[in-house]
């Protein structure tokens, strides 16, 4: 997979060639391109933003280094995702991770939150597929932290990342439910004992503790998650 970054802060993403997607860059599953988008401006200051029109506080990004960055990048490539990060766009989940994580290009437009001029989102819709994506229901500075956990969320998911590819579906939201508790040596750990359970050797009864344990804390933590309760709507 292709993922090119534009950013006004690129050095952001020098994180990314840690770990997990770091070694996926080493062995050429993973090809991510970080560009600076002042490389398509042309002016002395290297200008990226101006007043809104229509007044109201804060700046606007300028089209026009978007325009050139957005050619650039997508030139050559069959229909890139192109996805700007914004609090105003659809949530992402583990579903969207998925779904991104089988595209060929995927182009992340990091904005600051004031905003891009919306023609760019029309313009960047010739080229390819737009996605507006949050990452939830707070505020951000920018989109460089909404860019890293996505590729986080879809470079885990693509082939060959994840060494050991049951431990993609054992996690948290893949089955729709919180994942189960964990536990390691020492079996007995300042006063606190490891479930007897996980010590019993009883395959079966440790598969079934571990869903209790996922469909209790779901309900504790994340009762938006499961279907409504027999019982919670009493009609009179
Ligand atoms: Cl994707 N961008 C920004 N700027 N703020 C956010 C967000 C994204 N998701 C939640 N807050």
């Amino acid at each position: 997979m292709r993922i090119d970054v534009l950013s006004i802060f690129p050095s952001y993403f020098d994180g990314l060639a840690l770990s997990l997607l770091g070694k996926a860059q080493d062995a050429g599953i993973l090809d991510l391109r970080v560009r600076d988008l002042r490389e398509w401006t042309s002016d002395r200051h290297r200008t990226v933003d101006d007043t809104p029109y229509g007044g109201g506080a804060g700046m606007v990004m300028k089209p026009e280094p978007w325009g050139l960055a957005l050619d650039e990048v997508t030139e050559g490539s069959e229909r890139p995702t192109v996805i700007f990060p914004s609090p105003a766009g659809e949530l992402f989940t583990q579903a969207t991770a998925r779904e991104l994580s089988a595209r060929e290009h995927l182009v992340f437009g990091c904005g600051r939150y004031e905003g891009i001029d919306e023609r760019v989102f029309e313009y960047a819709a010739t080229l390819g597929d737009v996605r507006l994506i949050s990452l939830g229901d707070y505020v951000l500075n920018g989109g460089e932290v909404a860019t890293m956990a996505m590729i986080e969320a879809i470079g885990r998911l693509i082939p060959g990342v994840v060494g050991n590819p049951e431990s993609l579906v054992e996690e948290s939201h893949e089955d729709g439910l919180l994942e189960y508790p964990s536990y390691t040596k020492p079996s007995v750990w300042r006063e606190r004992e490891v479930p007897a359970v996980l010590l019993s050797g009883n395959h079966g009864a440790i598969a079934s503790w571990r869903r209790e344990q996922q469909i209790e804390r779901t309900r504790r933590r994340r009762p938006d998650l499961l279907p409504p309760e027999a019982g919670d709507h009493p009609h009179s």
